[in-house]
């Protein structure tokens, strides 16, 4: 699925999880732990704005226009392609990328998980670290803004939750992190396996 080692000076953090299992929280403290570090960053979220793609997908998600469910899934890994160089730009200078889902969001999501294998094969930057916040359906169903999102509902998170699993069973480079703690601890593993990978 990767593409070929290259000589990295930066690093690549992804965060997944489903819907609301607090990625985006775990991102901001990161940013600030950073800042104090002296670590240059870049913080992307998939899907981005800074495609056409990306902004459709967007679009869709809150319900504003309907795009095709296989077409949609091309349309989150066409986002990706075109970041792809990107990320590997900013790796290569020594700036850090920490990406708000990644690869394995458009394949836990899916509607049509057979486009990636074909069309991202060899084209994905490795992660460093992968970090899966480990929360169900049950667990975040009450938590804020849920349901905003139209992908935000029981039976497909369900399915995306067990989809994350399996493809996390025997990757090395994942941290799986119970949810369901506080903000503060979770945010202090996190910091951990941050340690971890400075000296990688
Ligand atoms: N999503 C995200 C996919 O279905 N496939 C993908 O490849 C990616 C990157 O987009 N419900 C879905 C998962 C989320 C939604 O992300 C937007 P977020 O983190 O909920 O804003
Ligand atoms: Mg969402």
């Amino acid at each position: 699925m990767y593409e070929k080692e290259f000589d990295r000076k930066g690093r690549l953090i992804c965060f997944e999880g489903i819907d609301r299992s607090g990625k985006s929280s775990q991102i901001e403290i990161l940013s600030l732990y950073l800042i104090v570090k002296n670590i240059p960053y870049v913080i992307i979220k998939f899907p981005t704005n800074e495609t056409y793609p990306g902004r459709e997908i967007n679009k869709f998600l809150k319900g504003e226009i309907f795009i095709n469910p296989d077409k949609v899934d091309l349309y989150f890994t066409s986002d990706r392609l075109e970041m792809y160089g990107e990320i590997k730009r900013l790796l290569k200078e020594g700036t850090w990328v920490i990406c708000d889902r990644y690869v394995y969001s458009g394949i836990a999501y899916g509607n049509t998980a057979l486009y990636f294998n074909t069309l991202e094969f060899g084209k994905v930057v490795r992660p460093d670290l992968v970090i899966f916040m480990d929360v169900q359906y049950e667990d975040v169903k009450n938590r804020k803004d849920f349901g905003k999102e139209i992908y935000e509902e029981k039976n497909r998170l369900e399915r995306v939750y067990k989809n994350f699993l399996k493809l996390f069973e025997d990757k090395d480079f994942i941290k799986i992190i119970d949810g369901r703690k506080g903000i503060r601890e979770i945010s202090e593993e996190i910091e951990k396996e941050i340690e971890g990978i400075f000296t990688k």
